[in-house]
């Protein structure tokens, strides 16, 4: 494959590289600690334009199991579709909420939260998980005159998946960095994993999977 260049209306985006999801976080992605290395070299090498997603959930967040009394990474089904419940985490103002500490922000230039109304979660970063309430990320980019997105952090299957997915929806050519993402891989009901339905979702949106060593 020939490599692919990268240039002024390319940006990458950084979704949810928070110590909350990386070990000793309260929603551990394994090896999600991994990413920030491999985020850091893109964004000191092609990228010259970057924007990163923040979950950021008050506290008793719709998304919580606690907020139910039922157990994590079981479904529920809301007023907008099924939602799984998660052990609290990305908790407003925490520490473990921050972007990591080891993220290069120098050309991080904008910061989407996510998932701050107390009833609804938002795994994409454009809308939330009504597929209607836009996070008005969009418009910014749109704006900026991005045409091209590519998406890194955590997880894999859940806000990178979710992000591309809409991205290729909104007309962006988007693509995942697949060795500088980690996902959590849970049971589906037809035997597979997340990371099996997300893969295929990516495929039929139209979303190229890369590898960094795919980048000029
Ligand atoms: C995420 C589950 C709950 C993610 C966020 O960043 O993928 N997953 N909240
Ligand atoms: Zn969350």
């Amino acid at each position: 494959m020939t490599p692919i260049m990268i240039g002024d209306t390319d940006i990458l985006g950084v979704v949810d590289v928070q110590p909350t999801f990386m070990p000793g976080g309260e929603l551990p992605v394994a090896g999600g600690d991994a990413v920030v290395p491999v985020i850091n070299r893109l964004l000191a090498g092609p990228f010259r334009h970057a924007f990163a997603t923040q979950d950021w959930h008050p506290p008793g967040h719709i998304s919580f199991a606690s907020a139910h009394g039922r157990a994590p990474f079981t479904e529920i089904t809301l007023p907008y579709g099924p939602q799984t419940l998660w052990p609290d985490h990305a908790l407003q103002g925490s520490p473990n909420a921050a972007l990591h500490p080891g993220l290069d922000q120098a050309r991080i230039e904008t910061i989407v939260r996510k998932g701050f109304h107390p009833a609804i979660d938002s795994y994409s970063t454009f809308f939330e998980n009504d597929h209607a309430t836009t996070t008005g990320l969009d418009g910014w980019l749109r704006n900026r005159g991005f045409r091209r997105l590519f998406l890194a952090g955590l997880a894999t299957d859940f806000c990178v998946a979710w992000s591309a997915e809409d991205a290729a929806r909104l007309g962006y050519e988007t693509y995942v960095i697949e060795d500088a993402c980690r996902g959590i891989g849970l049971p589906t009901p037809d035997g597979r994993t997340t990371m099996d339905a997300a893969r295929e979702r990516l495929r039929a949106a139209g979303v190229r999977v890369i590898s960094t060593a795919d980048l000029g």
